[in-house]
Parts: structure tokens; C-alpha cells; sequence
């Protein structure tokens, strides 16, 4: 790809699928065990917060036990290379994901819009603080003392976080390409239409056509430890 100078790249479940995190909307995935309105809302939080701390307990506790795949190797070492191939070319990475498999693969320039499990939000304090241990128990929230942490995830009708960043990135972007997500929630899903009026290219790396895949110019498709490395050697070789 020629005359590509600052990448976006978008991701999801799907690039984390092969380190062994299930997906939310594929058959086996997460919804298919807990329905969304039980556990990923406000709403779910404050009617039965039991259920919900359990079941992020639970997922906190597995990340801790998963390590990156190629997939997430591969953009740590394409944001790294980047700006030896194209003086001053960026490349910002955006997860929806929760997990901290980019984190730990090396990748810097790295936002993540629905939060992360290895995070704790005070709701009495605002303080966000790294949490490792389980949140079931209502330990005392670190800065201020009071007993008010919870999971620091973006739910359902909550603002994802840094859009003015992300929105930022997006209109200095080049190249956008998502990686293994459905298209199913927005503003994420909504991203690829930003960077077409922009004028970006569009590329969708996924195990098959996500919901969105009408708007890319170009798909490839396959599982992301497969296809994720490839691109990225052609990005990094001048294909
Ligand atoms: C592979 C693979 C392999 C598998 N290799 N690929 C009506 C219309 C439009 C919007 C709305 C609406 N009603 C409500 C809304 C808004 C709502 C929304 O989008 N709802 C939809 C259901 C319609 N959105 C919100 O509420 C958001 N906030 C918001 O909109 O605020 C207002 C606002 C306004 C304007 C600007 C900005 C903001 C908040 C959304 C928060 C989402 N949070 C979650 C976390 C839940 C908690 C938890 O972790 O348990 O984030 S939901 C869940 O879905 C999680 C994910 O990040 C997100 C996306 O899922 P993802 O990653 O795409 O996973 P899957 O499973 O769907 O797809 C996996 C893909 O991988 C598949 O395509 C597979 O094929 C592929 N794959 N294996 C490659 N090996």
C-alpha cells in the first residue's frame, strides 16, 4: 500500500480469540453463557452486583493466565518499525478489548475505549487504580478508603472512553483497518465510515465478513495469527 503514512488500527475479540478469551458474539462466547442486560450494564451493576462482580472476578482472573498471540505481537512490532520505514508515520492502535494481551505484547501508542480488567473504578472517589484481585468481597478502594470499586469496563449505555483521541487519530489517519471485531457496537462500528469520509483507506482483517464489512475497500480473512503477521510484513517490507 503506497502513500500510507499514519495507520489507525481497530481491534477486537477476534484478535485475542487464538490466546484462548472467548469472543462475546460467536457461538461458545461469553453472551451465549450470561445475558448482556444481567451483567454488562449500569443498570445489571446496581440490581444485582453479586452476579456482575462474580462474573468479572472471573474474567480477571483468567486473563491473568493468557499470553499474547502473533496477532498481538505482530502490531506491537509494526508500531515499532513504522517510523523507520515512513519518517513520521504513526500508528495508533485502538482495543475495544479489555484484556491487556497489546499491553503486554509491547504495543505503546495504545487506547483503551472500553476499559481494562486490570483496573478498578471508585465510584466514590473517581480514582481509577491497577486490581489484579477479585472486587466480590468489596475491598476499600486504595486512594480514598471507601468500599466503592468497581470494574473499570465500559458498559452499555456508558461513554467509551478518550473519543476525542480517538477522533483525532482518525482524521490524521491514512489507513484504517479493523481486526477481529463483529461491527456490532458502536461508536466502534462506526469508526470505518469516520475514516471513508476522510478519504482513508479502509482494510477489515476478520475470521469472516463482519457487520460492517460493506464499508471497507478491502478484506482479508482468516484467523488473526495468520493473517494480522502477514499484513503487517507486507506494511513493514513496502508492499
Ligand atoms: C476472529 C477470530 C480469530 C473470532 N481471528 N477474527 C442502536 C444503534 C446504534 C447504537 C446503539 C443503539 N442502541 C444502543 C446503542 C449504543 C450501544 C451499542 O452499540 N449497542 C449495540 C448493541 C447496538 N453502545 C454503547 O452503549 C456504547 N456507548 C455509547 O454509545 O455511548 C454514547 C456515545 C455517543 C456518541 C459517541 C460516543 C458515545 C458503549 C459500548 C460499550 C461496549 N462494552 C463492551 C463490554 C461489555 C462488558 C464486558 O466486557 O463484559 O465491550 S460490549 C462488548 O462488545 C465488549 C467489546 O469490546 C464489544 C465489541 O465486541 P467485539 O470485540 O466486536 O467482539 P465480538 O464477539 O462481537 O466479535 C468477534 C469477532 O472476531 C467476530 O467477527 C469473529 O468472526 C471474529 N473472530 N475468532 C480473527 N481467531
Amino acid at each position: 500500500m503506497t502513500n500510507i503514512r499514519n495507520i489507525m488500527i481497530l481491534t477486537g475479540a477476534g484478535v485475542s480469540a487464538e490466546s484462548g478469551i472467548d469472543t462475546f458474539r460467536d457461538s461458545g462466547g461469553l453472551w451465549e453463557k450470561h445475558r448482556v442486560e444481567d451483567v454488562a450494564t449500569p443498570e445489571a451493576f446496581a440490581r444485582d452486583p453479586e452476579l456482575v462482580l462474580r462474573f468479572y472476578d472471573m474474567r480477571r482472573a483468567a486473563i491473568q493466565t493468557k499470553q499474547p498471540n502473533a496477532a498481538h505481537a505482530a502490531l506491537a512490532r509494526l508500531e515499532a518499525e513504522w517510523a523507520k520505514r515512513v519518517p513520521g508515520g504513526t500508528v495508533t492502535l485502538v482495543t475495544q478489548n479489555v484484556d491487556d494481551l497489546h499491553d503486554r505484547a509491547g504495543s505503546r501508542n495504545l487506547i483503551h475505549m472500553h476499559g481494562e480488567h486490570l483496573n478498578a473504578w471508585c465510584t466514590a472517589c473517581d480514582e481509577r487504580v491497577p486490581w489484579r484481585a477479585p472486587l466480590l468481597d468489596r475491598p476499600a478502594c486504595p486512594a480514598c478508603g471507601v468500599p466503592a470499586l468497581r470494574p473499570d469496563i465500559v458498559w452499555f449505555g456508558e461513554m467509551p472512553y478518550r473519543m476525542e483521541d480517538i477522533y483525532g487519530a482518525l482524521r490524521e489517519a491514512d489507513l484504517f483497518v479493523s481486526i477481529g471485531t463483529s461491527g456490532a457496537v458502536y461508536p466502534a462500528a462506526g469508526l470505518v465510515r469516520g475514516a471513508r469520509d476522510i478519504g482513508a483507506r479502509t482494510l477489515e482483517l476478520n475470521l469472516e465478513p463482519s457487520q460492517g464489512s460493506a464499508w471497507f475497500d478491502e478484506a482479508r480473512h482468516g484467523p488473526a495469527t495468520q493473517v494480522v503477521p502477514a499484513w503487517a510484513e507486507e506494511m513493514l517490507s513496502g508492499g
